[in-house]
């Protein structure tokens, strides 16, 4: 780790006490984490209501306007406040050991509090029925103008977050250009870059067409043109989403399970791979849309399969890493190795369940890709199977693992409820095997995705269907019981009286120490130029033809 000595000055608290500024940090980090966790809290309870929703069970109150709002909310707290507040969390807690405190305290305390007036905002519009477009915001479903503008100031707001770990990076490689900073800071600062460079999308989408359209500025808009802006940024966010799930894999989970990270040169290869590569590939969500070529399909095609590749790195990596510490601790034979490992320490069966759906995830997600095979899952249940799997559970399961770990070191607290934490992984996998195995099976058989009426208007098929989507309710009821048990353990370990001083935050060794001198891979000022020349590739020639297009704006509607 490159630990340089840094005058850390005199910030200030929420209601502006003067505070040293690594205490600031610590604070701030913490404070994400209560936003992760309460947005958590409510979009699990959603969840269980689509779940029964799918299921054709009778709730009170249930309606085509109350599941549409539900499936907004669920997707908007779940997938953009939950995770963006626990990785701006995550990003503070490596900032604050790599070099004592954060750069800009006022600053990032004014953008944190921002980001939250943003979410509350956007879920006031969303709970009144003024916004039930869902998460991905598909026009010409039309919000009210606060749904746009909230979630707009928690964009902003986390690019603050962003440039703050792109310039900590700066100011630490340029006071020890011969070493490079620590994985975790690497990975980390790939990640806020790559944020910088994938927000262009959504906030052309949201500045020039949503917020002038859904203030009644302008009448019409082109969805064409905002499906790709959004899917510009759309399929980068995913990415978003999981590296904060490898920064853990890579630099806490072998340390926690025991052993040795494999190799960290590696590592800071599939970070650097990721921000060059994950933003030209947004096409693959746009498949059956017209309007767009199919050269340049084809084209994000080819660069799907070759993101693919730092994911399979990945699994090398990790898995290596795993072997290592399950031989440590006295594994013997080609599998034996498994059972040693230290499957009752939260983090380390958060991550491997998580990994394990992870598995599955990722293979269908190569299908999802694959041009042809697309037209047969796409805007289907296999998609929800899909990113249950992936965002839902690679991400979301490892970030409960990794607050687990962080929360107690971070507030001096012992994890409260431990048993509930150790349970709560293993519910999770067979929750979520539960739901998204027959979302995947009945999404071959044809079932749409995101359609309120169970019996799908009397479609002969219904009947085929209902057999396994009871199985997905119950596995959402299964899940829905192991975010209790994450609630609890984490809500009262986050409200216990500190009991001693908060404790370092201590990354994994690399398995060969001669692996700390620069790399090309450390070098990403350089690589994010390539990024953004690849996007210029990728999207120049697709967005001009959508320009010279005969285009046909749309009204806005509000079916629910
Ligand atoms: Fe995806 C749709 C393609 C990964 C999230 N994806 C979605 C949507 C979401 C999402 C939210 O090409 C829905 C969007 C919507 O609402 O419309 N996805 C891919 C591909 C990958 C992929 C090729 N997706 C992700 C990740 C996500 C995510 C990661 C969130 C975090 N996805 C698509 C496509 C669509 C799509 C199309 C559009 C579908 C449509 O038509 O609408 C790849 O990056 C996946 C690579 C991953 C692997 C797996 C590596 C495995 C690892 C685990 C190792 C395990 C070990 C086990 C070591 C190849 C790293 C150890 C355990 C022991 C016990 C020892
Ligand atoms: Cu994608």
């Amino acid at each position: 780790m490159t630990t340089i000595d840094l005058p850390v000055g005199t910030a200030y608290t929420a209601v502006g006490a003067p505070i040293n500024a690594a205490e600031s940090t610590r604070r701030l980090t913490i404070a994400n984490i209560w936003v992760a966790v309460i947005a958590f809290a409510v979009a699990t309870a959603m969840a269980v209501m689509q779940a029964m929703s799918r299921a054709n069970l009778a709730l009170p109150g249930r309606s085509a306007r109350m599941y549409y709002l539900s499936v907004t909310a669920h997707g908007v707290l779940m997938a953009l406040v939950f995770t963006t507040f626990f990785i701006m969390a995550l990003g503070w807690a490596v900032v604050r050991e790599e070099r004592g405190a954060m750069k800009w305290p006022r600053a990032s305390w004014i953008a944190f509090w921002a980001a939250v007036t943003g979410v509350l905002i956007t879920t006031w519009a969303i709970l009144t029925h003024r916004a039930s477009v869902l998460y991905t915001f598909y026009p010409p479903m039309q919000a009210h103008p606060a749904f746009y503008i909230g979630l707009t100031i928690v964009v902003v707001a986390s690019l603050e977050w962003a440039a703050s770990i792109v310039a900590t990076w700066w100011e630490l490689r340029r006071a020890s250009p011969a070493r490079p900073v620590s994985l975790a800071m690497h990975a980390t600062t790939a990640n806020a870059m790559l944020w910088m460079l994938c927000t262009l999308g959504v906030a052309a989408e949201m500045v020039f067409q949503l917020i002038p359209w859904s203030l009644g500025l302008v009448k019409t808009i082109d969805p064409l043109l905002a499906r790709t802006l959004f899917w510009f940024f759309g399929h980068p966010l995913v990415y978003f989403w999981i590296l904060p799930a490898y920064t853990i894999w890579y630099t806490v989970l072998p340390r926690e399970a025991g052993g040795y990270l494999f190799s960290d040169r590696l590592g800071r290869m599939v970070f650097t791979l990721f921000l060059v590569l994950s933003t030209p590939v947004g096409f693959h969500h746009q498949f059956q849309d017209p309007g767009i070529s199919a050269g340049w399909k084809l084209f994000h095609t080819f660069n799907t399969m070759v993101i693919s590749f730092p994911s399979l790195v990945t699994a090398f990596t990790v898995c290596a890493s795993l072997e290592i510490a399950g031989r440590i601790r006295g594994g013997k034979g080609l599998f034996g190795w498994i059972g040693t490992l230290p499957w009752g320490n939260p983090l380390v069966s958060s991550s491997l369940c998580a990994m394990l759906l992870f598995l599955i995830g990722g293979f269908g997600g190569s299908i999802n890709a694959a041009y042809a095979l697309n037209s047969v899952v796409h805007n289907t249940a296999w998609v929800q199977g899909h990113f249950h799997l992936t965002v839902g559970s690679a991400a979301a399961l490892t970030y409960m693992g990794a607050m687990y770990w962080m929360v107690p070191r971070l507030r001096g607290v012992p994890l409260q409820y431990r048993p509930l934490a150790q349970v709560q992984p293993f519910l999770w996998m067979l929750g979520m095997t539960f739901f998204s195995l027959p979302n995947h099976i009945t999404g071959l058989m044809g079932l749409p995705r995101r359609v309120y009426d169970a019996t799908y208007a009397g479609a002969p098929q219904a009947q085929m269907w209902s057999e396994l989507t009871a199985i997905s309710a119950a596995g959402g009821i299964i899940v829905f019981t192991s975010a209790l048990c994450f609630v609890l353990s984490i809500g009262k370990t986050l409200l216990r009286e500190p009991q001693g001083e908060p404790a370092p935050l201590l990354w994994a060794e690399p398995l060969e120490t001669d692996e700390s001198r620069v790399t090309m891979w450390d070098r990403l000022g350089r690589w994010w130029v390539v990024a953004v020349l690849l996007v210029l590739i990728a999207y120049a020639l697709p967005l001009s033809d959508i320009f010279h297009l005969t285009r046909f704006g749309s009204p806005g509607f509000k079916p629910f």
